[in-house]
């Protein structure tokens, strides 16, 4: 059984009448003679099968610059629905297996000055976007979502999850001193220089294992990019979020293998501080 945070009225199966969403904000217009430029906004998109699900997160976007939408090989109709729905969208198709390769090859192809990453489920709510914009304007490099601080919640994680997710937040907090509250979540935004940071591969030919994934891949990929901005002493800011229920079909990740990957990346990043630092302060001098 999920544990819900908070009542919310029960979105399952519901249909999406867009006359009834709420109205949504838009994001900043442009600029006043002389002031900073706005800037472009990118929204990346991992898919798998979630053709029934694209409505609902589409018709809850506020305006950005661009959508990339990274399928993993759906058999349903979710390349057809997302180009019916935004015919402007790019779809790229990722070049491995899993979550994580597929966020890599969208950030690869985003040509925007801030990258949000969002799901295709329902779970992240688009509407929350501008909250992630804000704190990136305000001075964040990476604006991470969290279920945990005071005005955020779940009703999509069940105890398993929730319980998984808070020692390893622990952990992750002790070994990288980091003050994280929600290590395992999929909804941020940062500013796009951090991909120096994130130095993840887009482009290596899947491997010949089992599951034919390479280390970064799958679900640990969240964990990857906290540990790797908290190594590089990126400005981190977290902003509360509201994760929803799955709106239809079910969830591709197994608490416990997923869980595991999650810890085996811990102990792989986990190095001396100063040699992460030192690493940066050369892709920097570059
Ligand atoms: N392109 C792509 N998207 C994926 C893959 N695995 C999961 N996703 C997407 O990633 C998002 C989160 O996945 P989900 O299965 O809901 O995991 P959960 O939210 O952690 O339970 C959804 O939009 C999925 O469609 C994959 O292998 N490739
Ligand atoms: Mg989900």
């Amino acid at each position: 059984m999920p544990t819900v945070d908070r009542v919310l009225p029960d979105e399952t199966d519901a249909v999406i009448d867009i006359s009834v969403i709420p109205a949504i904000p838009d994001l900043p217009d442009d600029p006043e003679d002389g002031a900073e430029p706005e800037p472009r906004i990118s929204v990346i998109v991992p898919a798998l099968n979630e053709a029934q699900n694209l409505p609902h997160v589409f018709a809850r976007l506020p305006q950005v610059d661009e959508i990339v939408l990274v399928d993993g090989g759906s058999t349903d109709d979710t390349v057809a629905v997302a180009r019916r729905l935004r015919p402007d969208i790019r779809v790229v198709v990722q070049n491995r297996k899993g979550k994580g390769n597929a966020l890599a090859c969208g950030f690869a192809e985003a040509t925007g000055d801030i990258i949000v990453m969002i799901d295709a489920d329902g779970s992240t709510d688009p509407l929350e976007i501008p909250r992630f914009i804000e704190a990136l304007r305000e001075g964040a490099d990476f604006a991470k979502g969290s279920r945990f601080q005071p005005t955020g919640g779940s009703a999509d994680i069940t105890r398993l999850r929730r319980a998984g997710n808070k020692c390893l937040s622990m952990l992750v907090n002790v070994l990288f001193r980091t003050r994280y509250s929600d290590l395992c979540y999929g909804y941020n935004a940062f500013w796009a220089h951090c991909l120096d940071v994130f130095d993840l591969d887009s482009t290596s030919p899947a491997p010949d294992n089992a599951d034919g994934r390479l280390w970064g891949d799958g679900f640990e990929i969240e964990t990857l990019l906290n540990l790797r901005a908290a190594r590089a002493d990126l400005k981190i800011t977290e902003v509360a979020s509201f994760e929803h229920n799955r709106i239809h079909g079910v969830s591709n990740l197994n608490a416990l293998t997923d869980g595991v990957r999650v810890l085996r990346t811990i102990a792989r990043e986990w190095r001396p501080r100063k040699a992460g630092s030192r690493r940066v302060a050369e892709r920097q001098a570059r």
